[in-house]
């Protein structure tokens, strides 16, 4: 509620009146990372961590937003030539050419955004932010028409062509399809998908966060995606999803050490998430465990995304005791998610906490993983 009060009571000071509230969520994911761009499986859920935002047609072509966390303003027109210079704001220029392209409609519209997704952690607050404009877009000016799925896709094509992130699919649909304790699986290539209730009994799904944002130059993300598609087209298949270990052997003089392991690595992940998924549903979690290290070490050692504070959390919680733990998301910072034991809860936080203060002079923040619904309405415009 505080939230909502805040940007309801910034909106009023602002523009006067009221306008409609949206939210859509950041998310986790148990297991299945870089394989959304591979055509693989994903594992992800939304969480309790949203983008909010108060919106209003304004009856003119423009679009006037602030940002109460950066506590910066933009104004812009709608067509390409209206780019906004500051990089939060062409997420929601990027949503809104993206429906214009499709043939969807948007307006000139006022609003104030904030929320509690904690920026760099990992946790898709950009998704959460264009699956929040996208859903209020599809209910405001086009009368829910748009589907979810393309409302998802409307965030990917924005970081593709407004941010310059081939990213794939996992967290946009995450933010929208999200649904109270459940996780979704994602079939990236056939995009159907299934809903998994979450409670695991006797565990809890902690996020321990680093801090540290290592922002390479290069987009090492980019660089990624193009070494799994430079060994796809090598082996003659559209994406990894259809290669093999054997596969990949049978070419591995022809291709680059460094092709090699990212290949490797996304061949492992993608079976990986089915087999998490059978143990989920039977309640085995030391096989979900296992299988999250197993990830961590294959994005530390051949996918090379993690980072020396990152493989050292991992270390922690092996030390500790902890039933799984791998880096989350892209990589390159952010946090460690861990499936912990809820009797070894509170000791692995604070040995967590201590233990990398000690060596990086700061301590991780903590974060407990409620998985929430994704992208909705929050309140209507005479709230
Ligand atoms: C980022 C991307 F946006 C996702 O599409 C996905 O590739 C993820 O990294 C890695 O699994 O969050």
């Amino acid at each position: 509620m505080e939230l909502q009060n805040k940007i309801d009571s910034t909106f009023e000071a602002k523009f006067g009146g009221h306008g409609t509230i949206y939210a859509s969520a950041g998310r986790i994911n148990l297991i299945g990372e870089h394989t959304d761009y591979n055509g693989g499986f994903v594992f992800p859920g939304a969480i309790d961590k949203v983008i909010m935002a108060e919106i209003r047609a304004n009856g003119t072509d423009k679009v006037r937003v602030y940002s109460i966390d950066i506590d910066d303003y933009a104004e812009f027109g709608l067509t390409e030539a209206d780019a906004p210079g500051q990089s939060w704001a062409r997420y929601i220029f990027g949503v809104c050419r993206e429906i214009l392209k499709r043939g969807g409609k948007v307006e000139g519209f006022d609003a104030v955004f904030a929320g509690n997704v904690p920026l760099g952690a990992g946790l898709s607050s950009s998704a959460a932010l264009e699956s929040c404009f996208a859903f209020a877009m599809n209910d405001m000016f086009n009368g829910n028409s748009i589907d979810k799925f393309e409302l998802a896709r409307i965030g990917q094509s924005t970081e593709h062509n407004y941010c310059g992130v081939n990213c794939g699919i996992m967290d946009q649909f995450a933010s929208v399809f999200g649904k109270k304790d459940h996780l979704m699986r994602l079939d990236c290539r056939s995009m159907e998908y299934e809903y998994f209730p979450f409670e695991p009994k006797g565990y809890s799904l902690v996020l321990v966060d680093s801090v540290v944002k290592h922002e390479l130059a290069d987009s090492p993300y980019n660089k990624r995606r193009a070494s799994c598609e430079r060994v796809a087209k090598r082996l003659g298949i559209e994406t990894l999803r259809d290669a093999t270990m054997e596969m990949l052997e049978a070419v591995k003089s022809d291709i680059s050490a460094e092709d090699y392991f990212r290949a490797k690595f996304v061949i492992e992940e993608k079976e990986r998430v089915l087999t998490v998924c059978d143990a989920l549903v039977a309640g085995d979690y030391a096989t979900v465990g296992r299988c999250m290290y197993e990830t961590h070490a294959g994005l530390s050692k051949d996918y090379e995304v993690s980072c020396e504070e990152l493989d050292y959390l991992n270390d922690l919680a092996k030390e500790c005791g902890v039933t799984g733990s791998r880096i989350m998301g892209g990589g390159f910072g952010g946090c460690t998610i861990n499936l912990v034991k809820d009797e070894l809860l509170a000791s692995f936080i604070e040995t967590a906490k201590a233990r990398f203060n000690e060596k990086y002079g700061h301590e991780p923040k903590i974060y407990e993983v409620i998985i929430s619904d994704g992208a909705r309405k929050i309140a209507e415009a005479a709230h």
